[in-house]
Order: structure tokens, then C-alpha cells, then sequence
């Protein structure tokens, strides 16, 4: 399946300005804002400003400047909100791609949890 980009996805529209958001950091490249719906007491998205629907079309066809800035913006972030894994007990950082993992906003963005035990989700 060809990646085709949504520009009217809600990701698209906060990028835009178009709905708010908490957001928590900004760079060049990237946005990060609290979920919606946090599913632990850190629950963070980090987009790509660029429009790429999933990790492995943002990973296949974003440039090296914009990965390595959404790499670092996750790491600062991990400091900022006091969840890194060498001064806490630690994080998930999660991305779901696709009907399989039920990507629900067709903007690739990567889930930062923490601030509580998180359980397996791997057995
Ligand atoms: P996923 O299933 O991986 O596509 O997760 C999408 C996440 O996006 C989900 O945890 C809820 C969140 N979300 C959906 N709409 C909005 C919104 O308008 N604002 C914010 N901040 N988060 C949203």
C-alpha cells in the first residue's frame, strides 16, 4: 500500500494551528504535546512537523536532520518530564502503523509513557 498523506488528519490540523494542544516541546522538525486521552501520568506525542504517516515512511523518506531531531527531541523530552531510564525507573516509547496496530491518526507519532509501572506488553 503507497503511503498517502491526509492533510485533514488532527495531528495535521494542530500542526497547523488549527485545534490546540499542550504541547511540551517544539524544535525545527518536531512538535510533542500531551495526549488527549493519557494513558499514564507522562503521555506524550512527538510528530514530525513534516507529513509522513507512519515510522517507516517517516524512517524511508524524512532526512537525516529531520530523524536525528525527532531522536533527540524524544531524549529531552524523557529529561524534561523526569521519566529518562538513567534517572527514573523508566519509559515506553511506542508507535503504532497501520490497521494492525489500529493507528488511529494517520500522522506518524511516537507515544512517550511513564510515570508508573507499565506492564508487558510483549510475553
Ligand atoms: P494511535 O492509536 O497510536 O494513532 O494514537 C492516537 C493518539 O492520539 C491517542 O492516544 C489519542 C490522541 N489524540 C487523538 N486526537 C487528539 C487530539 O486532538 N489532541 C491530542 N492531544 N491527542 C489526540
Amino acid at each position: 500500500m503507497p503511503y498517502t498523506y491526509d492533510d485533514q488528519n488532527v495531528f495535521a490540523k494542530i500542526l497547523r494551528g488549527e485545534i490546540p494542544n499542550d504541547t511540551v516541546l517544539e524544535t525545527e522538525h518536531t512538535l510533542a504535546f500531551r495526549d488527549i486521552t493519557p494513558q499514564a501520568p507522562v503521555h506524550v506525542l512527538v510528530i514530525p512537523k513534516g507529513s509522513y504517516v507512519t515510522y517507516d515512511h517517516f524512517c524511508a523518506e524524512a532526512s537525516a536532520e529531520e530523524i536525528v531531531d525527532f531522536a533527540r527531541a524524544c531524549s529531552k523530552i524523557c529529561s524534561d518530564q523526569g521519566i529518562a531510564a538513567d534517572a527514573s525507573p523508566g519509559f515506553r516509547a511506542l508507535t503504532n502503523a497501520g490497521e494492525h496496530a489500529v493507528q488511529e491518526v494517520p500522522h506518524f507519532h511516537m507515544h512517550i509513557l511513564g510515570g508508573r509501572p507499565l506492564g508487558r506488553i510483549l510475553s
